[in-house]
């Protein structure tokens, strides 16, 4: 049912830690748990490896990814000797470059919400500036991904300043003055913290966003503090509750990404997504990531429908159409 509310009481009768929660909340899955589980596996605790890739997202306005479009998305970002590299960095808008053509998205939030942490990670590379202080990421940085050799970026990425605390007024200003103005931007990624939740900043940015069509998609950053109070404990598996409790707050963002009866302008994207940059399943494999590779490129046009839109134009003598990667 793709607009019901789910109750913790039904997810937790339905889902095992094991299955992620999608639009379809009604479904009966049954899930068989790993045949051996290793045996450092505390009885009543998942550990992360065995958690599906999707498990901590929401998704009722779009289909939640297969394995195939996942491993695709991983393939697509993984480091290469041509990709990820800076492709220009301005601290206002009017010295940004001109139109490129390159889709665009841009990950914005909070000071010190983890956007330059996670974009190390989406882009399997730290070429983005991290810091424990608020304000570290002072100008907007683009780079490229997906880059082949004499081959042109297939999308950009931008690291943005942080809005708020530890920010500065006028950077505001200049980053709604690129989402409003750029083009080839796809979709803005706004980070809400999963340790201080929602701020007012935070719902400002989101009216901005519907009251200029900008599209846009919230992730939930640092899940893991939402996880477990230690990052110790979650080594050792995560309890269905602490699960059920990240779920608890992709519901209570619900109505705030879409309320309803308003008619400022279109919201944000029925899908939210969570993030750790400290948690990870396996090797290079941090929370939430994968999923959000994948809703990068979906932005951006690399989600198959780019390739089946173009074979629909060609006609059938002329079907030598350069494939995607
Ligand atoms: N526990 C935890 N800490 C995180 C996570 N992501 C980032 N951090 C920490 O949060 C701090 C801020 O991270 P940054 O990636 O620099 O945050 P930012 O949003 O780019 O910050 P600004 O550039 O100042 O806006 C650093 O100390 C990171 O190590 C996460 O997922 N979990
Ligand atoms: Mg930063």
């Amino acid at each position: 049912m793709k607009n019901r509310i789910f109750s913790l009481t039904t997810l937790s009768q339905r889902h095992s830690p094991f299955t992620p929660i999608h639009r379809n909340l009604s479904t009966t899955t049954t899930v068989t748990p790993p045949p051996n589980p290793p045996s450092n596996a505390h009885p009543k605790k998942t550990l992360l490896q065995d958690l599906s890739p999707t498990a901590l997202n929401y998704y009722w306005d779009t289909p939640e990814p297969t394995e195939e479009q996942l491993a695709y998305a991983n393939k697509f970002f993984a480091r290469s000797r041509h990709s990820p590299f800076r492709v220009w960095s301005a601290a206002k808008f009017r010295t940004t470059p001109i139109d490129t053509g390159t889709p665009e998205v841009a990950f914005l939030g909070r000071s010190n919400t983890g956007k330059s942490s996670l974009l190390n990670h989406i882009m399997d590379d730290k070429v983005c500036y991290a810091s424990s202080k608020p304000g570290r990421t002072v100008t907007m940085n683009a780079f490229g991904v997906g880059g082949t050799k004499g081959g042109e970026s297939k999308v950009i990425l931008l690291d943005m300043p942080g809005y708020g605390k530890g920010s500065r007024t006028q950077w505001g200003q200049e980053i709604m003055k690129y989402l409003k103005k750029r083009k080839q931007l796809r979709r803005a990624f706004i980070m809400i913290d999963g340790e201080h939740g929602l701020k007012y900043s935070d719902k400002e940015i989101l009216e901005m966003f519907r009251h200029y069509a900008i599209p846009h998609q919230v992730i939930v950053s640092k899940v893991d503090k939402i996880l477990a109070k230690r990052k110790s404990q979650i080594q050792t598996g995560i309890t269905n509750e602490s699960i059920l409790a990240v779920h608890k707050s992709l519901e209570k963002l619900r109505p705030i990404v879409q309320p309803k009866g308003r008619t400022e302008g279109p919201p944000a994207l029925g899908e939210l997504l969570t993030s750790s940059s400290s948690a990870y399943r396996s090797s290079r494999d941090y929370l939430g990531v994968a999923a959000i590779r994948w809703a990068i490129l979906s932005a951006a046009g690399y989600d198959g429908t780019m390739e089946v839109k173009a074979e629909q134009l060609v006609s059938p003598a002329s079907t030598t159409a350069e494939e995607e990667p």
